[in-house]
């Protein structure tokens, strides 16, 4: 579907000419980005995977990219078709998307982490016509997986698994029995469609999907490219989960691409397997959570492992305190980078010339000098510079809205545009970003989001649960972690914490939003006209004391 279809919102008229007129929007799709970079570089390596011992050069990602679009289309994959995407970091992933680039076919980003409950919700909601799976990761069957959600969603046709034939159980399909020998020309998509579907942190029940197109997503792709230094001679390391948007576009893998740069996949983010890949690939640039920098920063003094060609650490995705960004250059002798990031579009970095107190104490600033930045009191009015309120932002690769949603839509942008991003903020003179809160229903757990609602949902779901509410507790070395307050039914026989989370495991999500404590209350403090209190609830689980569950 074209974006300004009837599915999403998308940007005015007026907007979209002035976003083309500055330059910002390149017309250019993924699909032809690969083939020009192939061109002009076709022996440059673009893809490391160590785990399967690959290096696939720009020809060959783009040669298997053409192979798989045209055995995706012999089996019916079409233009303005959803494929939900479940793969690690492997080669495959980048195989995949850009066949499903090329065809004009929309990737929908799900997590290796996400269980039945969240695959069977982005399949059923995008109506999605394949879903793409490994055979095996992290100790974890995603064929077992598949056939759960197979039974849950009847109109899903095809899943295709990254593997070879032996390992792939019918009714699924092996990936490598779905190339094609031969190439199809195909009417790929216009710059201004969706080029794939990025799913949001959430604060709701159901999470909402984001919808990006190709010229906005690439221009947020070059324009951090020349904010954090990358060209054709930089090497990143994608250490964190490929499809979240973060290692994915900021600058990430596709920025990368982008420049002609090589990716090398992290199969998991430790210092154990990062460190001598760093050494072994010379890589130049990664991004990490705060709790991995951490790790990262403590482990990296005594490794034997030369970091020594490691230019920049972005961190973000949650907030890195002041102590632990000073601690990056000495531990790691490279740069850091600072990055306050969203799905929906602004990213805001600190820049690499910005003296070393900016860097530690702020978020940095928007990519783009058209990213409009509001910070607003409760009540929408602009505050001044200083002040904190909300973050409200429009801009050239910033969405309009969620994709099929409007009425979340109307609450969560401004009738003139801006995106409530839920973050409360701070403006700096220098025109920088410093995250003070947040006024969204969401727990951020080390840069993983968990909307308070959607685990309170399941919790609501067992039997001898009469209300629930989750909320952050403040942890040294995640952020935050969640605790789940409970009021069991009258009568009801008594649970134990465990009881409660394995319960909620077992309704099959995501491992990170089963509640880290479970404590069973009698009531719910309230506010003066009678809603429950969050935010006592909040103080109560920063108390230091011995808690329960
Ligand atoms: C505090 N909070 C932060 C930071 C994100 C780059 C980097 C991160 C994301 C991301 C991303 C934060 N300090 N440095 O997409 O391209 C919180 C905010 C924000 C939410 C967005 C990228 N960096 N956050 O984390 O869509 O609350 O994107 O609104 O997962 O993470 O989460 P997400």
């Amino acid at each position: 579907e074209h974006a300004d279809g009837p599915e999403c919102p998308t940007w005015p008229q007026e907007f979209a000419e002035r976003y083309r007129a500055a330059g910002y929007w390149r017309g250019e799709t993924f699909g032809g980005m690969l083939r020009e970079r192939a061109a002009a570089h076709p022996d440059r390596v673009a893809i490391v995977d160590p785990a399967a011992g690959s290096r696939w050069t720009y020809e060959e990602l783009d040669a298997r990219a053409d192979r798989l679009a045209a055995g995706l289309m012999e089996r019916g994959i079409a233009k303005g078709d959803k494929v939900v995407v479940q793969l690690p970091n492997v080669a495959e992933f980048f195989e995949v998307i850009f066949a499903l680039f090329r065809i004009g076919a929309l990737p929908v980003f799900a997590l290796p982490a996400h269980r039945e409950t969240e695959i069977g919700y982005f399949c059923s909601f995008t109506e999605a016509a394949a879903y793409v799976i490994p055979a095996e990761h992290g100790g974890y069957d995603y064929r077992d997986l598949a056939a759960k959600v197979r039974a849950e969603v009847p109109k899903l046709r095809h899943v295709f698994v990254a593997a070879d034939a032996g390992e792939v159980p019918e009714p699924f399909e092996a990936l490598s029995s779905v190339r094609a020998t031969g190439q199809v020309e195909v009417a790929g998509p216009a710059p201004g469609d969706l080029a794939f579907l990025q799913l949001s942190g959430g604060s709701t029940g159901a999470p909402k999907l984001i919808p990006r197109t190709h010229d906005d997503y690439m221009y947020s792709l070059w324009g951090s490219n020349e904010i954090c230094g990358v060209d054709q001679d930089s090497v990143y390391l994608c250490a964190l989960p490929a499809a979240h948007n973060f290692p994915l576009s900021s600058p990430g893998s596709l920025g990368a691409l982008y420049a002609g740069a090589r990716v090398v996949l992290c199969p998991r983010p430790s210092p154990d397997v990062a460190f001598p890949l760093i050494a072994r690939e010379r890589v130049t640039l990664t991004g990490l959570v705060p709790p991995l920098a951490l790790v990262w920063t403590e482990a990296a003094p005594g490794t034997p492992h030369d970091l020594s060609s490691l230019e920049v650490l972005l961190v973000g995705g949650a907030k890195f305190s002041e102590e632990a960004a000073r601690r990056v250059r000495p531990a790691l002798g490279c740069t850091l980078q600072q990055v306050f990031g969203m799905a929906e579009g602004l990213v805001n970095y600190t820049r690499l010339d910005d003296d070393e107190e900016t860097v530690v104490t702020t978020q940095g600033r928007p990519i783009s000098p058209d990213d409009e930045i509001r910070v607003v009191d409760d009540d929408d009015n602009d505050l001044p510079v200083g002040a904190t309120g909300h973050l409200l932002t429009r801009g050239p690769y910033t969405i309009r809205g969620y994709w099929r949603a409007p009425r979340h839509n109307a609450r969560s942008f401004t009738e003139d545009g801006f995106y409530r991003t839920g973050d409360v903020v701070r403006l700096t003179p220098t025109g920088h970003l410093v995250v003070e809160g947040r006024a969204k229903d969401q727990i951020n757990r080390g840069g993983e989001k968990i909307a308070a609602e959607e685990v309170e949902n399941h919790l609501l779901a067992h039997p001898s649960v009469h209300d629930a509410n989750v909320v952050a507790e403040p942890d040294p070395y995640l952020g935050e972690r969640t605790r789940a307050y409970v009021i069991l039914r009258a009568g009801a026989e008594p649970l134990k914490p465990v009881a409660v989370k394995k319960f909620v495991r077992a309704r099959g999500l995501a491992a990170y939003k089963v509640p880290d404590h479970v404590e069973f209350v009698d009531a719910f403090p309230q506010t003066g006209v009678g809603k429950i209190s969050k935010k006592d609830l909040r103080s109560d689980a920063a108390r230091p004391t011995d808690r329960p569950g």
